[in-house]
């Protein structure tokens, strides 16, 4: 089979072709890529002389580019990981937002209905719901909670999910989508709360919590996402929604201070700063349907992930501390130079 994988050098998408090369010799599995800020072709470097990887550097919402793909290599999945990820720069600048996340499904669907293909599989998030209040622990979001997105970026997600699933009905593309929690792990861009306060405190930088710190995530590390995926594509019928998640919920705060006794750094590190606008309280996923029709199960628990996790970054600061070196500079004074100033006002 012929696997594209769009965004396959990214954070989940890069981990999702690790994966794949590794686990299906037998399959091409193609990465097409933009290679945006936060795409990194040294994410795929230790995979990239394998002879069922390719690299195609190439724009979703580019059509003609698409088409061209599509009619050279005869794709039976598509796994659709491309995306602008970032809620802060969503913040700051929606329009990119819509035009990858939604216009590039839409490139992506219009190919796979010319060309024919298998299974369209959209990588969807939990934001989609919106959050759930701090104070109802009992509350879970399920595959039937409905969209109510906070942010432009999970207001552009959540629109790519509504694109999908009406390509279903009307033309009958044989698609899925799943909606997964916070993903954490190998490969994660630095903009993202743990590798941000991993690297920050390996280099005994002030770590930025927003707000009090008390917003709940439920983490999930990154190869369970891959397995939940590799599962839907194979086995799912066509038409279904799927939420990932492992019951790993931490409040920010958790979160930081484990990192800091992992690493043996002092609390003082912390420093609270003015929140993000919109901040979604909680996140919680009921991931009982993926168990129950795919008999899916996380294999780690977060106390295992996260060490993991630090244990990746020590041994991979090349990797990340290019990134710190180059553009991010600019977008951590010009991101955070406000939410500092705020915070002493
Ligand atoms: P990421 O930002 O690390 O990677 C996105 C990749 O997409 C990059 O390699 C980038 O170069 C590429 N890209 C961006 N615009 C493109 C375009 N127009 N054409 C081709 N490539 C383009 O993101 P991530 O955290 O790996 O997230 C991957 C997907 O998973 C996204 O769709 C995101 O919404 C979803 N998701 C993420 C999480 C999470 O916790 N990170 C959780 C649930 C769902
Ligand atoms: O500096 C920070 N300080 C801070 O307190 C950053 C970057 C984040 N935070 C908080 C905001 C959130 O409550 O940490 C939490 C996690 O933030 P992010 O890492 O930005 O993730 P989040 O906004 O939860 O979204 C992530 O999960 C769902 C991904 O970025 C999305 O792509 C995915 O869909």
């Amino acid at each position: 089979m012929n696997i594209l994988v769009t965004g396959g050098a990214g954070f989940i998408g890069g981990n999702f072709m690790h994966y794949m090369v590794n686990k299906y010799e037998n399959d091409k599995i193609i990465c097409v890529d933009k290679l945006t800020y936060c795409g990194n072709l040294e994410t795929l470097a230790p995979i990239s002389n394998r002879k069922n990887y390719k690299f195609i550097k190439a724009d979703i919402t580019d059509r003609n580019t698409i088409y061209q793909i599509f009619e050279e290599n005869k794709i039976d999945i598509v796994v659709n990981f491309a995306a602008e990820s970032h809620v802060d720069r969503s913040v700051e600048n929606p329009e990119i937002f819509i035009i990858t996340n939604v216009i590039g499904t839409q490139v992506l669907m219009d190919a796979c209905r010319k060309y024919g293909i298998k299974r369209f599989h959209q990588v969807s998030t939990d934001e989609v719901y919106g959050d759930l209040p701090l104070d109802r622990v009992d509350l879970f979001f399920t595959e039937n909670t409905p969209i109510r997105a906070s942010s432009p970026y999970s207001a552009s997600k959540a629109s790519a999910d509504l694109l999908v699933m009406s390509y279903y009905r009307t033309y009958q593309l044989p698609v899925s989508i799943s909606r997964c929690s916070n993903n954490y792990g190998p490969y994660h861009f630095p903009e993202k709360l743990i590798p941000l306060m991993i690297s920050r405190a390996l280099h005994n930088e002030k770590l930025p919590v927003y707000g009090n710190g008390l917003n709940v995530r439920d983490w999930l590390y990154v190869e369970d996402h891959c397995t939940a995926i590799d599962l839907i594509i194979r086995n799912s019928k066509v038409g279904e929604i799927y939420n990932i998640g492992g019951h790993n919920e931490k409040t920010n705060i958790e979160v930081v201070k484990t990192i800091l006794k992992i690493l043996e750094k002092d609390e003082s590190l912390i420093e609270y700063v003015k929140d993000r606008p919109g901040h979604d309280l909680r996140y919680a996923i009921d991931a009982s349907k993926i168990e129950k029709d795919l008999n899916w199960k996380p294999k780690y628990t977060f106390d295992i992930g996260i060490k993991k996790t630090i244990e990746w970054y020590l041994n991979n600061k090349t990797w990340w501390e290019h990134i710190l070196s180059g553009e991010y500079k600019n977008y951590f004074k010009k991101m955070y130079e406000k939410k500092y100033c705020s915070s002493n006002e």
